[in-house]
């Protein structure tokens, strides 16, 4: 309340202002930080005043441009997609049968199917059908209330193809009004111009990829995928280097078949996540604690290709490692748009609490991509990303498999999708 005080000035214009909501803030994250009876008053994009509805100060009444009576729904914070490989050309649903028919994924990389697959497609793909393909993905997520998304590239492998897969990313925010944060992922798998030589492409990608990148302003962050399958520690390690270099921050897929230690070496270059984690050890959690990195679940991956061993989430919870969950939308490990069925998946397989799954795509997402200034929560000063839900309780939403109770979607005070209409840029 001190800070709702502070930033509203009584002469201020308010562009809108919401009641009679329940909002479940995040800032407390055990009991989902609830105002009931809750209102929220926006000015240009930013959460001015919250708190109960019968606080609201008269000036904000009167100032207000618009009134949206929520009628008892429930509020949380925009839902934040920390880590997705959304822009892909083609499907890999022949390597699911294949699967089933008893080959495994490692099997189905080492024979050059796999990442290598869709790098084909992507390849091939200009960025006009790259982005049709791509868009209707975007739009799925932000009827699930997401707000921010972060898209990864790593299909093209080289300069031009991963220029080519961020300018989609790109173009697909300004298609959507959905904040795209975009990281290169250059070292996701060798190309097959390269077989046999993986140094001599890690040197390509620091050498001309990273720079080229950076140089254009595609990217944020950079990542790599640490696996026997990828590159080893050695080889990423060259990647982060240079990343950090270019002022990116810094990523990693890091024990999601097999414990590389890629967590210990992203925590060593302040990584602001580690991603996948399954084979996690202990003193991976110790490193990424003592750095705050964030660890990302993606239960999408691990069911999709039906994983045993779980991430270590009682070890992560004791050390007070934030968890974050996504949906790593791909088409080979992850085929999904839907944050609600991550959060399900989360609980389910995971162990984590419906409240530790919906901060996971909230505050914990936002701290995954350094953006929790910003975005994450609902309080005074944060931009006015929101979702609003018919449930009777925030628990339902990892609650329910399948099925999408989200009934508006919020970016910046402006509604992007509602379930009576989809305005492009919004109405307030
Ligand atoms: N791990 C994954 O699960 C995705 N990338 C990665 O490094 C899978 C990407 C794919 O199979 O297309
Ligand atoms: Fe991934």
């Amino acid at each position: 309340m001190q800070a709702s005080k502070e930033l509203f000035m009584p002469n201020e214009r308010v562009d809108s202002l919401w009641r009679n909501a329940h909002l479940a803030t995040m800032v407390d994250q055990s009991r989902y930080g609830v105002i009931r009876n809750g209102a929220m008053a926006v000015a240009q994009g930013q959460i001015v005043w919250i708190g109960p509805d019968e606080n609201i100060p008269s000036q904000v009444i009167e100032q207000a441009s618009s009134v949206h009576d929520l009628k008892q729904a429930w509020v949380t914070p925009g839902l934040i997609d920390c880590h997705t490989h959304l822009v892909y050309a083609g499907s890999r649903s022949a390597e699911f049968e294949m699967r089933l028919n008893g080959a495994t994924y490692e099997e189905i990389a080492r024979a050059g199917g796999g990442i290598l697959n869709t790098v084909h497609a992507v390849r091939a793909a200009t960025e006009q059908s790259l982005r049709q393909e791509s868009l209707p993905r975007l739009h799925a997520m932000q009827r699930e209330g997401i707000t921010t998304v972060e898209i990864k590239s790593g299909y093209g492998l080289n300069t031009e193809n991963e220029i080519k897969m961020l300018k989609v990313a790109r173009r697909l925010g300004r298609d959507t009004g959905i904040t795209v944060c975009p990281t290169l992922l250059g070292a996701h798998a060798l190309p097959p111009e390269f077989k046999d030589r993986p140094d001599d492409f890690i040197q390509r990608v620091v050498g001309e990829m990273l720079p080229a990148v950076a140089a254009a302003g595609l990217a944020s962050a950079v990542d790599a995928f640490c696996e026997r399958i990828a590159f080893t520690p050695e080889q990423v390690e060259k990647v982060l280097h240079a990343g950090l270099q270019q002022g990116l921050a810094v990523k990693l897929h890091a024990e999601q078949l097999s414990d590389q230690k890629g967590a210990i070496l992203a925590a060593r270059y302040g990584a602001l996540s580690a991603d996948h984690l399954e084979y996690l050890g202990d003193d991976g959690v110790k490193a990424m604690a003592d750095s705050g990195t964030v660890a990302v679940l993606l239960p999408g991956a691990f069911y999709f290709l039906n994983e045993t061993k779980k991430p270590p989430v009682n070890s992560l919870r004791a050390f007070g490692v934030p968890m974050a969950v996504s949906t790593d939308c791909n088409p080979g490990s992850s085929p999904t748009t839907s944050p609600l069925l991550m959060m399900n998946m989360a609980c389910v397989l995971f162990g984590l609490t419906p409240s530790e799954a919906l901060a996971g795509f909230t505050k914990n997402a936002a701290r995954a991509l350094g953006i929790q200034r910003d975005a994450g929560t609902l309080a005074a000063g944060k931009q006015a990303d929101f979702a609003v839900w018919d449930i009777q309780e925030p628990a339902e939403l990892a609650y329910t498999i399948g099925g999408n109770p989200c009934k508006l979607t919020v970016k910046a005070g402006k509604i992007c999708y509602s379930t009576t209409n989809t305005v492009k840029g919004g109405t307030s």
